[in-house]
């Protein structure tokens, strides 16, 4: 109340040197508006620099903080000095193997002890991985392309730059893949969740190396219990543990042909639905746990995509480890 009395009582006095205070009043906020749309209208372009830039400024900062500190430090101990360019070579060090590994890892070459546990982790043999590694590189240099292109053409460029700065393949390469070379041919909702559920190990997406080979050997050569699995991931749509009947609703929705003469469009598939939710749910808790999922698929191995094609077909298979040429 106060606060508003006050404020009635500053402006009713304004009309009075109305001219003068108006027109600077008015200035200044034209002035400032203009500043204002200057700023935004820059800010686009910069703020992919921006991103980038405040980044390399930290990095520069925590340089420069490091370096008095040692400086400051070898001011006072000149005997540890030793000992500091000794930590500082080891960081250096440190610092160089993880750029060569980085360096590897987009060139194709994998370090023997990657390499190795790679070969424990997949199906895969050292050649197939070897061409595989070539794929990858291949598909991140496309990803990279797509996003200078993306960067370059325009004001998309704020949106488009954090993730370039990401090395691995991205959703739209990756998709471009399972439809072009494993025949998935599947809904928008399906390709997404295939990408989302390909890194098992959670490496975050991109999709950096690892990811892609493990998940490649699930795909391509795994167990009917890794592939049953990593369809139940893909099915699991909030990734919550069940399948629920909303998930199934969402996930058979546009398998039914819809006849123009169906009052309720939906009820086919809500049919649908407790038909598949009863084949599936074998402790009859109203959902599908993985439990009753890996029972089912066992006991009938075709109901593996009970939900929508998740997984390459035979031939497709059969054609991509050709082309491999190993
Ligand atoms: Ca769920
Ligand atoms: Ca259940």
């Amino acid at each position: 109340m106060d606060g508003k009395a006050g404020a009635g009582k500053g402006r009713s006095p304004t009309p009075t040197p109305n001219r003068d205070g108006g027109a600077t009043a008015g200035g200044g906020g034209s002035g400032a508006g203009a500043g204002a749309g200057g700023g935004g209208g820059a800010s686009a372009p910069t703020a992919t620099g921006g991103t980038t830039g405040v980044g390399r400024s930290t990095l520069h900062a925590n340089k420069t903080i490091l370096k008095t500190v040692s400086v400051f430090l070898a001011s006072g101990k000149r005997n540890s000095s030793n000992q500091q360019s000794k930590a500082a070579a080891a960081a250096l060090q440190n610092k160089r193997q993880q750029r060569q590994r980085r360096m590897d890892e987009l060139s194709g070459k994998v370090n023997p002890k990657l390499l190795d546990s790679l070969r424990k982790k997949t199906r895969f043999t050292k050649d197939e991985l070897d061409a595989l590694c070539r794929i990858y590189r291949k598909l991140v240099s496309n990803c990279q392309y797509a996003a200078k292109t993306l960067a370059s053409s325009s004001s998309s460029a704020a949106i488009a730059k954090p993730h370039a700065a990401v090395e691995g393949i991205d959703r739209i390469v990756f998709r471009e893949l399972l439809h072009s070379t494993f025949d998935i041919v599947t809904e928008e909702i399906l390709m997404e969740r295939i990408f989302c559920s390909w890194d098992k190990a959670h490496e975050g997406l991109p999709l950096r190396l690892e990811g892609w080979l493990i998940g490649l050997s699930t795909f391509l050569r795994g167990t009917a219990a890794e592939r049953a699995a990593f369809c139940f991931r893909v099915y699991d749509l909030n990734t919550d543990g069940f399948i629920t009947k909303d998930e199934m609703f969402t996930l058979l929705r546009n398998c039914l042909i819809k006849q123009p003469q169906d009052e309720d469009p939906d009820e086919g598939v809500k049919d649908l639905v407790e038909i598949v939710l009863k084949k599936f749910d074998l402790d009859k808790d109203g959902k599908v746990s993985l439990e009753d999922f890996m029972g089912t698929v066992t006991a009938e191995p075709l109901l593996i995509e009970a939900f929508g094609q998740c997984l390459p077909t035979d031939s497709a298979v059969v054609s991509f480890f050709s082309t491999l040429q190993v």
